[in-house]
């Protein structure tokens, strides 16, 4: 897309300022995000995205839920008297015409699809990495901000059907390795692993279980609480929390150990050295005590005691996603080689590996900081 085609879209949005430069911003995988720059100093820079409609069918139903959380987050800042709101929560540019939060261009034309404003946060940073501070710090936010929206008035809608489903994800993979349709499931290392799934299986659907039985409760959760989905102030302290297109109810363990996945893997979730990959349980200590200390007032014990289940849950899950993916031909992540898929689900598996051996030390962790 050129500056043309870009600026005309951006156009379509009630923004302030003259534009000067739209450029590619960030490196998610899933929605395509340009920066807009404005020449005027007192005028906010933007965020330009078009939301990925394979992966988010219904946009509109994104946008809703997301208007509903930043209204309602907005509403509790301003009545704490927090200054700066618009660094503390997102803030989303109207279209132009029909007061919708998008703006939708027909799929057969230049830039077809629905595409999203925002304004875009100075000086702040989004880390890929986090030391045991800054993971002290995003525990306290994710619980804050579980717990801000624990009296949300209004029911979101399930954005992405299933999303965090592990019996569904299995079902996925198992439908998948039925159709084998890149040839790739003869493969040695993928019946490997697919037996490690396999041995596991039952235990990591607990969740589903324990839902359809009444006993553990559906919550507003973000449903992506990687480290790279905050923002962070040049003195490490949290700003807010961004990408919230899966924001949706759903067990609270979604954001709890989805967190860990990526905060308390040694490298990166694709690094392709499995030697490296090793859980680190001074971030899974900071965290649960940041996130205990904002969650616990509204946490029920079965959702505490579950905690290092989720903890594995993630890693697991995500595994079983990269590997469904791998065996589907890499149609859903962006793959920079061929084998990538097949690193990221392996390297999943080798971080799910450590955190078991970790399992005693996590309970008894929680157990204390419940004293
Ligand atoms: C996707 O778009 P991004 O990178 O924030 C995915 C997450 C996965 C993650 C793995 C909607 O998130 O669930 O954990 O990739 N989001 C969706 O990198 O599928
Ligand atoms: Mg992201």
């Amino acid at each position: 897309m050129n500056f043309e085609q870009l600026n005309n879209i951006v156009g379509r949005f009630a923004y302030e300022g003259t534009i000067s430069e739209i450029k590619p911003l960030g490196e998610g995988l899933i929605n395509d995000t340009y920066k807009v720059k404005t020449a005027e100093a007192d005028k906010p820079d933007y965020v330009l995205q078009r939301v990925n409609h394979n992966v988010f069918p219904d946009v509109d139903m994104v946008m809703r839920n997301i208007d509903a959380v930043t209204s309602h987050i907005r509403r509790k800042l301003q009545a704490q008297g927090v200054a700066d709101i618009d660094r503390r929560v997102l803030r989303f540019i109207p279209a132009k015409e029909g007061g919708k939060l998008y703006v939708f261009l027909p799929l057969d034309s230049d830039g077809g699809g629905y595409w999203r404003l925002m304004v875009f946060i100075d000086d702040a940073v989004t880390k890929q990495a986090v030391d045991p501070e800054s993971s002290r710090a995003a525990g306290r936010a994710f619980g804050n901000f579980q717990a801000m929206l624990a009296d949300i008035p209004v029911k979101l809608g399930e954005t992405i059907k299933d999303f965090h489903n592990m019996e569904f994800r299995l079902e996925q993979l198992h439908d998948v390795i039925k159709r084998d349709p890149a040839g790739r499931v003869k493969e040695e290392r993928v019946q490997k692993m697919l037996s490690e799934i396999e041995k596991r299986a039952d235990e990591m659907c607990k969740a589903e279980r324990m839902g359809r039985e009444g006993t553990l409760p559906k919550r507003v959760c973000h449903c992506d609480t990687k480290v790279n989905n905050m923002m962070f102030d040049k003195q490490d302290n949290v700003l807010c929390v961004i990408d919230l297109d899966t924001v949706m109810p759903n067990f609270i363990f979604s954001d709890y150990g989805d967190f860990l996945r990526t905060g308390a893997n040694m490298v990166a979730e694709d690094c392709p050295d499995m030697d490296k990959v090793q859980f680190r349980m001074d971030i899974f200590k900071a965290f649960t005590e940041g996130y205990l200390e904002s969650a616990k007032s509204f946490l029920l014990p079965v959702e505490i005691e579950n905690l290092p289940y989720a903890t594995a849950l993630f890693p697991y899950m995500q595994c079983v996603r990269f590997l469904w993916d791998y065996l589907s031909g890499d149609k859903y992540w962006k793959c920079q080689y061929p084998d990538h898929n097949f690193v990221r689900a392996n390297n999943q598996l080798h971080l799910l590996l450590s955190i078991e051996k970790h399992w005693g030390e996590m309970q008894a962790f929680i157990a204390d900081c419940m004293k």
